[in-house]
């Protein structure tokens, strides 16, 4: 194992001084049948007990406008009534969601109205209503009753208040000229009796995504003319948005820096190429309050090709082609932001609900900050293109500012993402730990880590599974396209975060799936924020190889963590006994290729297994052992 060295930059292209800123219803109201429909609302209801789960309060922080629909049926002696309502618009918190009815079906003769008084409904087309000719014409029909279902937010209870609230008066009528009170859609009669001017509950906001669904349970209408079940259920979804104005599109493919060096290897990698996620991430910077970047050459404000510049000269913050998240942000913001992994990756792959909630969380709580995600890249690799999200729509999309400029929401991507994360004060939460373990190989290597508790974060090659049973823990596999010719990536890099990590001893086992050397690089921050020195590691891997690293971690400010390489361990236990000499020993003598060699025990990775290999092991075998 050899300490890596650093690369040195051997220059930069010249930023011009002006850096091109990438600034980047009635309507078809059919009442086909009579007596009339529209009656005094309301399904009474009684407010139900707050459900005993946990709450989010801080997630409903950022809603505004709201859409979603509403039904509202009943069961009668006659045809069933159906009343969807669509409803849309832009409202803010607190405001009532006004209805506009667009209403279809049949309303059966059981349904009445309150009293005849002051309303009246006209109908387009004269209609059979049982058998006789009942209802005429009176134009126009659009807009004839309107309504509104009122929902009120209130973060900080956790509840939400749903009411039908002010009913506009509208003259109608049917039949000749039958007249209504003032209505709402739904029974006429409450529990208690007469028609209800008003009815609402106060009910749970949900603890998972921003859909206000609610069914309610059938009510019957206590109007004894008109003993009929009427059922309400709902579901509204907001608007949730950053303020963009904090926010400066960016793209990688902009001249200013396009064809810059992107990686610290040397080769031939641009920021054009592969700086999505750098990209992202200099948006994200500057939306948490980083306007300039500390540079080699001095103060220069964040932008793609400053941010890339710096991070170059930063042993840890790419981890090779991959961006090292938690790492750039707190050396790039001098320990005042980190990188927060929303609890951990997900991928709608295998968790949809879950992926989206990240994204709802984040962009509808009390503080909306842009999410990093990646998504599928030209050549088909998933993730090998990073966007950032900066809204959240009622329809369910999720604006976009992607830096190759090829969508504008997800569904441009097939909605198909998988989380990285935000960009926030490390203060957060106040008065807690804020130390973090970041582990990064960067090819050829995936990585398991198995915490002082015996949890574990990381990719399982047993089951072929990622593990993030680390609390505060998140693990991310990244490979990038070349977003300039569509070339398929050339590296995958693995890393591991832990927000808050447990004092004490860490296995660190990486597995080979390529052929070729690796690098491993730990940053460690104590609970205090402070780094403590970075860790850069190298070693030689094949596929099926195996290594064992011993990670002691300490968030006292002023600890060192060390990694000490266990070499002896074969089979990724965390101990050496006779059970790896074995591994060794039943493949001894072979080669790379050749029947019975296992990659686990060729310890030196030079494709033989030797009595090098042999005597690594041995040597690491506790005093006195005697293997057979
Ligand atoms: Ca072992
Ligand atoms: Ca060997």
């Amino acid at each position: 194992m050899a300490v890596w060295c650093r690369t040195e930059i051997l220059g930069r292209k010249p930023m011009s001084l002006t850096k091109a800123r990438i600034s980047q219803s009635l309507s078809s109201y059919q009442l086909l049948a009579c007596p009339l429909a529209i009656v005094t609302l309301l399904v009474s209801l009684t407010s139900r007990p707050l459900l005993g789960q946990a709450q989010d309060a801080s997630r409903w922080g950022n809603v505004s406008g709201w859409k979603g629909n509403v039904l509202i049926s009943g069961e009668g002696s006659g045809t069933p009534v159906g009343l969807p309502v669509v409803c849309s618009g832009e409202y803010s918190n607190n405001q009532i969601i006004s209805l506009k009815p667009e209403v279809t079906g049949q309303f059966p003769l059981w349904v009445g109205v309150a009293s005849p008084d002051n309303i009246s409904l006209s109908i387009s087309s004269i209609v059979t209503c049982e058998g006789k000719s009942c209802l005429t014409t009176i134009a126009p029909l659009g807009g004839l009753i309107s309504n509104e279902f009122g929902i009120q937010l209130d973060p900080t209870q956790s509840t939400y208040l749903w009411t039908v609230g002010t009913l506009t008066k509208t003259v109608v009528s049917v039949c000749g000229a039958l007249s209504l009170p003032e209505f709402a859609w739904g029974p006429i009669s409450g529990p208690s009796g007469g028609p209800i001017p008003f009815l609402g509950a106060t009910y749970p906001l949900p603890d998972k995504g921003v859909h206000l669904k609610m069914t309610l349970p059938t009510y019957m209408d206590s109007n004894p003319l008109y003993p009929v079940p009427w059922n309400i259920s709902w579901d509204f979804s907001p608007v949730c948005k950053v303020d963009t104005s904090k926010l400066t599109p960016r793209r990688q493919d902009n001249p200013a820096w396009d064809d810059e060096n992107y990686d610290h290897s040397g080769n031939a990698e641009t920021i054009g190429t592969k700086g999505c996620a750098m990209t992202c991430l200099s948006m994200a910077l500057q939306f948490a309050g980083i306007s300039d970047i500390n540079t080699p050459n001095g103060l220069e404000a964040n932008d793609p090709g400053s941010l890339n510049f710096y991070m170059q000269h930063q042993d840890t913050d790419y981890n090779g082609l991959s961006v090292a998240w938690d790492k750039a942000v707190r050396d790039v913001s001098g320990g005042k932001l980190k990188f927060n992994t929303l609890g951990n990756w997900k991928s709608t792959v295998n968790n949809p609900g879950g992926a989206k909630q990240d994204l709802d969380s984040a962009l509808c709580g009390a503080s909306p900050h842009p999410v990093i995600v990646g998504v599928t890249g030209t050549d088909g690799s998933f993730p090998g293109h990073f966007v950032l999200v900066t809204g959240r729509n009622a329809d369910d999309t999720y604006t976009i500012i992607d830096p190759i400029g090829k969508g504008s929401t997800l569904d441009d991507y097939g909605g198909k993402f998988e989380t990285r994360g935000t960009v926030v004060p490390v203060v957060d939460p106040p008065g807690q730990s804020i130390g973090a373990l970041d582990v990064s190989v960067d090819n050829n290597v995936s990585l398991l880590l198995t915490d002082p508790n015996s949890d574990q974060t990381g990719l399982d090659n047993a089951s072929d599974q990622i593990l993030q049973n680390i609390a505060g823990s998140a693990y991310f596999t990244e490979a990038l396209t070349n977003d300039f010719t569509g070339a398929k990536p050339t590296e995958t890099g693995h890393s591991a975060e832990i927000f808050q990590p447990r004092d004490g001893i860490y296995r660190l086992v990486v597995t080979g799936f390529g052929k070729g050397p690796y690098q491993l690089s730990i940053r460690s921050f104590s609970q205090d924020g402070s780094s403590q020195p970075p860790i850069l590691l190298q070693g030689t891997a094949e596929p099926g190889s195996s290594f064992t690293y011993i990670v002691k971690y300490s968030s006292t400010p002023g600890s060192t963590t060390v990694a000490t390489p266990m070499p002896g361990d074969r089979n990724g236990d965390g101990v050496v006994n006779c059970a790896d000499l074995a591994i060794v020993k039943a493949s001894f003598g072979k080669k790379t290729g050749q029947p019975r060699f296992d990659p686990r025990a060729d310890v030196n990775g030079d494709g033989v297994v030797n009595v090098l290999d042999l005597a690594t092991v041995a040597r690491q075998l506790p005093a006195g052992a005697v293997c057979h």
